[in-house]
C-alpha cells in the first residue's frame, strides 16, 4: 500500500515547481479546496434540502434560471477568494460583471480567479453529477490597484493554473500548474482530498464521443461527417464508437481524460457562437486537456490562442483525445 499523500501536502512539496514560488499559488489552491468542500457538502445535501432545490426565480446573464445551489456555490467561492488575500478580483458565470475586490489586503493580491462555480446545473435536481472548474491568471493591472477587465480577458495560454471539482460518486479535485495534471479524491471520512489520479494522461485513442446530438441536424455538414464516422465500422476499431453525454461538461470531460473520448459542443443553430464559455469552462479544461495529452478547439482553432473580447463570451468547442480531435477536425475542414 502507497503512503497517503494529502492534497495540501502535494502542493507544498511541488510549490518550487509553480511558476512564481512565493506561497500564493499554493495558498490559493488550498482556499479553492476548501471551498469546494463546503460545496460538496451542500451539494450531497441537495435532496435531502427541498430549499436549495428549484430555480431561485433570478435568471443569470445567459437567461437561465438560478438554481439555488449555483448561488450558494457561487457565494463559497467568492467568499474565499475576497478573504483569502491573493486574489484581487473574479469573474464567474453567474456574475454580470467581474468583481474588484476592495479591501488593502485583496487590492494587493497578484491573481485573478475565473470560475463556473456549478457546471452542469440542469443536472442537480436529478442527481446526477455536476461540478466548478476555475483558471487562474496573473493580473495584468499593477499590485496595489483594483482589478480591471483586461486582467480578466487574458488569452487561456496565460493561465497559471486550472482544474476542476467534480461531485460525482465521489467528490473530486483535478487540477494543473502546466506541469502535469494530478487527480485528487475527498475522503469524506477525514475530510481531506488524498491523491488518487497521479500524472493523468489522456489516452491517445478512445471509442467514447459525447454531443448532445438532438442539435445534429443544427450543425455544419463536417460535423455530422465526423458522427457518422463514429457510428460507423469505417472508424479504426472497425465498431461504431458509445456515445456517452451526461450534459455535465465536467463529468463528461473527466471521463474522457481517464477512459480516451471526445467532447463536443458545436456552434448550432440556436448558439450560433455555440453554448459553453471560453473564460469559465473552455479555457480551463483546454489547459488541462493539453497538460495531459490532448487536445481542445473550436473544430479550427486552438482555444488556449483565442484573445476574448467579453467576459460572458462562448464558443464552439472540440475537447479530447488527440487522435479522436485530429479526425474531426479533418471532417471540419474538408
Ligand atoms: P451550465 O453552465 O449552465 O450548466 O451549462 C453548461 C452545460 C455543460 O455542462 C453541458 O455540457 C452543456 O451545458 C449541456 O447543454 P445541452 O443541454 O444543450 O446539451
Ligand atoms: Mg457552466
Amino acid at each position: 500500500m502507497s503512503k497517503l499523500i494529502t492534497l495540501n501536502e502535494f502542493i507544498q512539496t511541488n510549490q518550487a515547481d509553480f511558476p512564481f514560488a512565493t506561497g500564493e499559488l499554493s495558498r490559493l489552491l488550498n482556499d479553492i479546496a476548501v471551498a469546494s468542500k463546503i460545496v460538496s457538502r451542500d451539494v450531497r445535501k441537495a435532496g435531502l434540502v427541498d430549499h436549495i432545490l428549484g430555480a431561485q426565480g433570478n435568471q443569470n446573464v445567459q437567461g437561465e434560471d438560478q438554481q439555488k445551489l449555483d448561488v450558494v456555490a457561487d457565494e463559497a467561492f467568492i467568499k474565499a477568494f475576497e478573504q483569502g488575500g491573493e486574489v484581487c478580483g473574479i469573474a464567474s458565470e453567474e456574475n454580470d460583471d467581474f468583481v474588484a475586490f476592495k479591501s488593502e489586503q485583496a487590492k494587493n493580491g497578484k491573481y485573478v480567479v475565473l470560475f463556473d462555480p456549478l457546471d452542469g446545473s440542469s443536472n442537480i435536481d436529478v442527481n446526477v453529477s455536476i461540478g466548478t472548474i476555475f483558471s487562474i491568471y496573473r493580473r495584468i493591472s499593477p499590485v496595489g490597484t483594483e482589478a480591471t477587465l483586461e486582467d480578466m480577458l487574458q488569452p487561456g495560454t496565460a493561465q497559471v493554473a486550472a482544474g476542476y471539482v467534480l461531485y460525482g460518486s465521489s467528490t473530486m479535485l483535478v487540477y494543473t500548474t502546466g506541469k502535469g495534471v494530478n487527480g485528487f479524491t475527498l475522503d469524506p471520512s477525514i475530510g481531506e482530498y488524498c491523491l488518487s489520479h497521479p500524472s493523468m494522461k489522456m489516452p491517445e485513442n478512445g471509442r467514447l464521443y459525447a454531443m448532445n446530438e438532438g442539435n445534429i441536424f443544427e450543425c455544419e455538414e463536417g460535423l455530422r461527417k465526423y458522427i457518422n464516422y463514429c457510428q460507423s465500422r469505417e472508424n479504426q476499431t472497425g465498431m461504431p464508437y458509445s456515445g456517452r453525454y451526461i450534459g455535465s461538461l465536467v463529468a463528461d470531460f473527466h471521463r474522457n481524460l481517464i477512459k480516451g473520448g471526445i467532447y463536443i459542443y458545436p456552434d448550432v443553430l440556436s448558439a450560433p457562437e455555440g453554448k459553453l464559455r471560453l473564460l469559465y469552462e473552455c479555457n480551463p479544461l483546454a489547459f488541462i486537456a493539453e497538460q495531459a495529452g490532448g487536445l481542445a478547439t473550436t473544430g479550427r482553432k486552438r482555444i488556449l490562442e483565442i484573445k476574448p473580447e467579453r467576459l460572458h463570451q462562448r464558443t464552439p468547442y472540440y475537447t479530447g483525445s488527440k487522435l479522436m480531435m485530429e479526425k474531426a477536425m479533418e471532417c471540419l475542414a474538408k
